[in-house]
């Protein structure tokens, strides 16, 4: 198992960090996903692709980058 680090940018405030959790946490393979709204971000736990994941932030209106 490992984490992915994704920086995503637009969010504003709580309901962006709980859209962002759930978009994330629908991808097949996350097991939990922690967001952050300062800094934007979000560290993935479980096995996900992730451009899958950076697809799914997008679907929601928001952009996210794979951080290393
Ligand atoms: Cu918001």
């Amino acid at each position: 198992m490992s984490d992915i680090k994704l920086k995503v940018t637009g969010m504003t405030c709580e309901h962006c960090v709980r859209a962002v959790t759930k978009a994330l946490e629908s991808v097949p393979g996350v097991e939990k996903a922690e967001v952050t709204l300062k800094p934007g971000g979000a560290v993935v736990h479980g096995e996900a692709d992730p451009e899958q994941l950076i697809a799914a932030v997008r679907e929601e209106g928001y952009d996210a980058e794979v951080q290393d």
